[in-house]
């Protein structure tokens, strides 16, 4: 999911169409830092280490690195029942699939320059393990992302409707969750982490499907699949995008270069704006040739990556993809979405289209509401999404009807934030690739790297 630059969000503001960010200080204090103090740090023994297995390979085997480990200490026993291997579609949650608790770990990268010392710092070595509960979690979820990410890859074909699509990626991340998210509170501690994005050619972010939409991909589409798994509020957000016409071929490699290179340039102490310039570069130094005619890659400049914190997808820190940015710098225990978006048009987005996405705000005010299906419309919300991001077929799946005059109400009371549909000119093609990064105290984790992206 995409953040907007800050100075379109006060200009929508002014609008009355959005408020300002989330403040970070209100949902941030169980955040990472949270985790630090009141852990179990015991377990120092190496061979418990749990980054024995590996996202890029023997993820999807249930027998493989520590989780066999700690399978061998029990006494066997011979259970029938408890399937051992992923179906297609995806239905057998990761927790049966990795029966230890242990979870693939994502891409390690060492941190490099100044920072070099944490990789064998004893201090930052030790600050990681008391944080094994939350990189469990993460890497749950991640794994869970990569599993639907194969189903994806499998069936997503022209000729399908986005609503058949958006179905089958949010049905796979609530059976691989374990959460299916259908009585209350279920959605809080796991499942989808945000709504499916499907955004076609110049939709370049947050479009889904609402109730009755008949949208069908073509085959000279090209197709954003943006969307979220989360454990206990840890949201892992991650995209790709797809097209059937190789012609499309080097505005994808433009983007997930950039995207690689923001993932690079990532770190502790990094200023945000020296990330964005190194991304805007690689974009820009690609071009594409679309029926004859050749267009430059541009960065869509008020689209950024984001800091991400427990429950909230958006946490307050931007990661621009252009050069000129703030001078913030990113720091230990954070957790980002580097995530960055190519365009064959101008390479700036509006609001455009019917919204289906929404989250309630973590700073929301607490004011009298007059509308009486807005005040109850706002229970069913906090009770099953809190302030995780959610669409309209979230609503209609609880047996919410005749809601959208409530929901209009929370939006413009502050509130509900509304995420429209963010479009480039319209006959331009976007493209985006995203990953969620652990900025954890001595190394780097990639956790929603796979061997696809
Ligand atoms: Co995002």
């Amino acid at each position: 999911m995409a953040a907007k630059t800050a100075d379109e969000l006060s200009k929508l503001a002014l609008n009355g169409a959005a408020t300002k960010q989330p403040n970070p200080q209100v949902s941030g204090t169980n955040g990472v830092n949270g985790h630090l103090s009141d852990q179990d740090d015991s377990d120092d023994d190496k061979d418990d280490d749990p980054t024995t297995a590996t996202a890029n390979g023997s993820g999807a085997n249930p027998a493989s690195g520590a989780a066999k480990k700690k399978k061998k200490k029990k006494p066997k026993k011979k259970k029938a029942s408890g399937p051992k291997v992923q179906t297609d579609p995806p239905r057998v949650a990761i927790k049966d699939l990795f029966p230890g608790g242990v979870y693939p770990v994502g891409e390690e990268v060492e941190y490099k320059n100044e920072n070099s010392f944490r990789t064998t710092s004893e201090e930052k070595r030790h600050l990681d393990r008391i944080n094994n509960d939350f990189l469990q979690e993460y890497r749950q979820g991640a794994e869970a992302h990569r599993q639907v990410r194969k189903w994806c890859h499998a069936h997503i074909k022209p000729g399908m409707s986005l609503t058949e699509i958006a179905e089958g990626i949010e049905d796979s991340t609530r059976a691989l969750t374990g959460h299916p998210g259908l009585e209350e509170g279920d959605n809080i501690k796991g499942g989808v982490g945000f709504p499916t994005g499907l955004s076609i050619n110049h939709i370049a972010a947050h479009y889904t499907p609402n109730a009755g939409n008949k949208w069908i991909l073509g085959e000279k589409d090209v197709m954003k699949v943006d969307y979220g798994v989360h454990i206990n509020g840890r949201i892992v957000d991650s995209a790709f995008t797809v097209a059937f016409d190789p012609k499309y071929d080097n505005l994808l490699n433009a983007v997930k270069d950039a995207t690689n290179t923001g993932i690079r340039e990532a770190g502790i102490d990094v200023r945000v704006c020296d990330i964005g310039a190194a991304i805007q570069e690689t974009m820009e130094s690609y071009e594409v040739e679309l029926d004859g005619k050749t267009y430059p890659v541009k960065a869509i400049r008020n689209l950024n990556g984001h800091d991400i914190i427990q429950h909230s997808i958006h946490g307050g820190k931007s990661v621009p993809i252009v050069k000129g940015g703030d001078q913030t710098k990113m720091e230990e225990g954070e957790i980002f979405a580097i995530e960055t978006f190519g365009s064959t048009g101008r390479g700036y987005v509006t609001d455009d289209l019917e919204v289906s996405h929404y989250a309630l705000r973590a700073d929301a005010p607490n004011v009298a509401l007059r509308v009486g299906s807005a005040r109850s419309l706002l229970n069913v919300i906090k009770k099953n999404f809190g302030t995780i991001p959610f669409c309209r077929r979230y609503l209609d799946r609880l047996g919410q009807e005749k809601y959208l005059l409530g929901l209009n109400n929370l939006v413009s009371a502050g509130i509900v934030e509304a995420y429209p549909p963010l479009v480039d000119v319209k006959g331009s093609y976007t493209a985006q690739f995203e990953h969620t990064i652990l900025l954890r105290p001595n190394v780097k984790e990639v956790i929603s790297r796979g061997d696809d992206y």
